[in-house]
């Protein structure tokens, strides 16, 4: 297991190296979608790879744990029961009418009822959440693998990134919900899930029930609770305040990696 001080000596290396290797990165990914750069330039895929590392292993698995490792209690943090109606309505039913709407920028728009979720493929994986708050807990998730559900909708070649909006309404922000993105890198990771059980059972409530996303290479204000609705887009221009998610409204790191 990571001890605390590796944890903040890999955030400070993370931050120390974001403002220089951050604009290499950025550069090296978009020219690597493109035909030519794998062919001509194999040096500098290597350097990529290591500023990747450098900057806390993008390209990597996030660590997992074995059962004993459990916290007692997973606890909750920020919105423990959404105070909307509907979502209200959404709970006293047990779900039953709850549908994930798939859209934006994929050839098949898609309502996916839990049962539909998961007939998905799943992914089943214990790991560390860590709160910028300073608190962190080890849960066992299992979910749909957000790779699953993108080959069913079909991403459209100008999908940059995926967008969560979830049911918790919240003042400071133009969406009027929280919401939260990752970049198609992350959104095919394998440990990437859309968490219905937590610890063998049923997602809790304050924990996010009936959905909510894992995306383990980050902390915890990524991984959006009552997940609603999923919009694949180019960017995020037309959305609340711009930055691609609640807390980056109000100044968060978009890509929070441990
Ligand atoms: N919809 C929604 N998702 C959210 C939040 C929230 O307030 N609303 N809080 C975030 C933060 S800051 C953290 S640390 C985790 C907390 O998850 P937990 O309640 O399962 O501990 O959820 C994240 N996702
Ligand atoms: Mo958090």
């Amino acid at each position: 297991m990571l001890r605390r001080s590796d944890l903040s000596r890999r955030r400070f290396l993370r931050r120390a190296l974001s403002s220089a290797g951050g604009l290499v990165v950025a550069g090296c990914d978009s020219l690597s979608r493109s035909e030519w750069f794998p062919k001509v330039l194999g040096a500098g895929e290597e350097l990529n790879r290591t500023t990747h590392r450098w900057l806390g292993g993008r390209r990597s698995m996030a660590q997992e744990f074995a059962e004993a490792d459990l916290s007692p209690d997973f606890r909750s943090n920020g919105t423990s029961s959404p105070n909307s109606a509907p979502y209200r309505a959404l709970a006293a039913g047990g779900f039953a009418d709850y549908r994930l709407e798939v859209g934006g920028l994929v050839e098949k728009p898609a309502a996916l009822s839990l049962a539909e979720l998961r007939a998905l493929p799943s992914r089943t994986q214990i790991t560390r959440h860590d709160c910028v708050e300073g608190w962190s807990a080890i849960g066992k998730w299992k979910g749909a693998k957000l790779s699953a559900l993108l080959a069913a909708v079909r991403p459209k070649p100008g999908a940059r990134y995926v967008v969560f909006y979830c049911a918790d309404p919240m003042e400071a922000n133009g969406t009027g919900l929280y919401y939260e993105s990752i970049d198609m890198d992350d959104a095919y990771h394998p440990q990437t899930i859309l968490a219905y059980d937590l610890n063998d059972g049923m997602l809790p409530i304050k924990n996010g029930a009936p959905v909510r996303l894992r995306v383990e290479r980050q902390l915890g204000y990524k991984h959006a609770k009552y997940v609603m609705r999923i919009e694949l887009v180019e960017n995020f221009a037309r959305i609340a305040g711009g930055k691609g998610g609640y807390w980056e409204d109000q100044g968060y790191e978009w890509y929070a990696g441990i």
